[in-house]
Formats: structure tokens, C-alpha cells, sequence
């Protein structure tokens, strides 16, 4: 008979209080998957709200992650319960739910993750407990399956306090694109504002116990030793697209003499 052993090794560090770094998939193939986890990241989200990926999509991604290392993860498309349920059973072991802005939303997110009685999530034969063989050792486990509730607008952070307390959201992931539409200044995501926004959000985690995380863009060691010193601990570096147009610019503009 076959045993099985499912957990969340970055539910285990963000616990222990220790940081952990994931990388964002949005070029929807498994081969994105396979060189990612190469690199070593804990932990890889698909990208399901800004990218053209599908369900079936995310299963042929994260089967290019089985065994590789990375923790499969998904930003979902919405906040909605048969959304998250289908990217779950699909077999991600976390999920980034965008534009979380009150306890209630918060709650929702949690009520969809959580089989019952904390939730409403439907049990079912999938991906995610190997087809049913590990049906009852994939439910025992399955609190460790990461809820990260996107703070990306003013309302979210000025909502925060409330959003934290929700039992069963593990953690804030900080969106600086959305939040920077939201406070009128698009794109400037170093604005004071902006600052203040992420302190804030930080001293709410650190009073709940919950794991701050940011989705950081500025890849230089000086501004990732800053983000880390601020007090994030679950950290997106970059996106995939952004990867291959910064080696192929950079290639290009060398061979063009610029
Ligand atoms: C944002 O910056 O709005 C994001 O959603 C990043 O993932
Ligand atoms: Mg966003």
C-alpha cells in the first residue's frame, strides 16, 4: 500500500518566524516550473489572476514542480470559493487571494480553503490527494495548506486590523502595484505613502502572529536586505516574464553596443 506524507515546509518556516522566497509564474508551461524550482525557491506561485493560465494549466505547471523542491502555490483569480476549490484540489498548497479588503473577504478566503467544519471547501477524488489513495492523510494535513490574503488598496490597509484577527488567513501579501493605483500614484511604489502603508501592515502581522509578505520587484541585495530588515518574511522575487526580458534586453543591448 502506498503511504503517504503531505505537508507545507513554508507554513513550517513563516511559523518559525523564518523567511522564505518564492518567484511568480506567468508564462503558463511546466518547463517555467522546472527551471524555477532549479534555482532553489521555497515556494512558486502561478500567476491565475493576470495570466492567461487555466486549471488544467496550473496541474501540468505544478506537475513540472513534483519533487523539485518548490512549494506549488497559485495567485487566484478571485476571491471565490469554486475558484480556490478547483486550484486546491488541482493540488496547490497555498493560495494569494488578490484584493482581500475587510474581515468579511478575509473570511471568505478562509471558508473556502478550509474543509468543514471551519469552511465550506468540498472533498473530492483529485490531483491533490493523489486521486483519492491518500484521501483521509491529505485531509489531516490540509491546515497546512498556506491562505495569504492580498492587501492592494487603501481600504485593505486602512481594514487591516480587522483582516489580521480572522482565524485561519496566515499571513498578508502585500501587492505595491494595486495599492499604488489605489493611494492615485501608479506605479511609484517607494512613495511615503507606500512606506507607511507597509509599516502598517507589518505591526498588524507582528500583534496577530500572522506572516507578513510583500511581492518585491527591486531585485538588488541592498533593496531585498531592506525589505527583510522592515520585517517581511514571505517574499515574491520578480515574475517570470520579467526574468526573460531583462536576460534578453540585456543580451541584446550588449550585442548592440548600447
Ligand atoms: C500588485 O502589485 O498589485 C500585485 O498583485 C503583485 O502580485
Ligand atoms: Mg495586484
Amino acid at each position: 500500500m502506498a503511504s503517504f506524507s503531505y505537508s507545507n515546509p513554508v507554513k513550517k518556516k513563516l511559523l518559525e518566524g523564518k523567511p522564505s522566497f518564492g518567484s511568480w509564474i506567468q508564462v503558463p508551461h511546466p518547463s517555467v516550473a522546472e527551471m524555477l524550482c532549479a534555482v532553489g525557491f521555497d515556494w512558486l506561485a502561478v500567476d491565475m489572476e493576470h495570466s492567461d493560465a487555466g486549471v488544467s494549466q496550473y496541474s501540468d505547471i505544478i506537475r513540472g514542480m513534483y519533487g523539485r523542491g518548490s512549494v506549488p502555490m497559485a495567485r487566484v483569480q478571485e476571491n471565490d470559493t469554486l475558484v480556490i476549490r478547483r486550484l486546491l484540489d488541482a493540488g496547490a498548497w497555498g493560495v494569494i487571494v488578490p484584493m482581500v479588503n475587510s474581515a468579511r473577504e478575509a473570511e471568505r478566503a478562509v471558508q473556502a480553503v478550509r474543509f468543514p467544519p471551519r469552511g465550506i471547501r468540498g472533498s473530492g477524488f483529485a490531483r491533490a490527494n493523489d486521486y483519492g489513495q491518500g484521501f483521509n492523510e491529505y485531509i489531516r494535513a490540509s491546515d497546512d495548506v498556506l491562505v495569504m490574503a492580498m492587501c492592494e488598496t487603501k481600504e485593505s490597509v486602512d481594514n487591516i486590523g480587522e483582516i489580521v484577527a480572522v482565524e485561519g488567513i496566515d499571513g498578508i501579501f502585500m501587492g505595491p502595484y494595486d495599492l499604488s493605483m489605489s493611494y492615485g500614484i501608479p506605479g511609484k511604489t517607494n512613495e511615503p505613502v507606500m512606506a507607511a502603508a507597509r509599516k502598517k501592515v507589518l505591526e498588524a502581522c507582528k500583534k496577530a502572529g500572522k506572516a507578513p509578505g510583500l511581492h518585491h520587484f527591486n531585485l538588488t541585495r541592498e533593496s531585498i536586505r531592506g525589505i527583510l530588515d522592515e520585517g517581511f518574511l514571505f517574499v515574491a522575487l520578480g515574475v517570470d516574464a520579467a526574468f526573460i526580458q531583462s536576460g534578453a534586453s540585456a543580451a541584446f543591448r550588449a550585442a548592440v553596443g548600447e
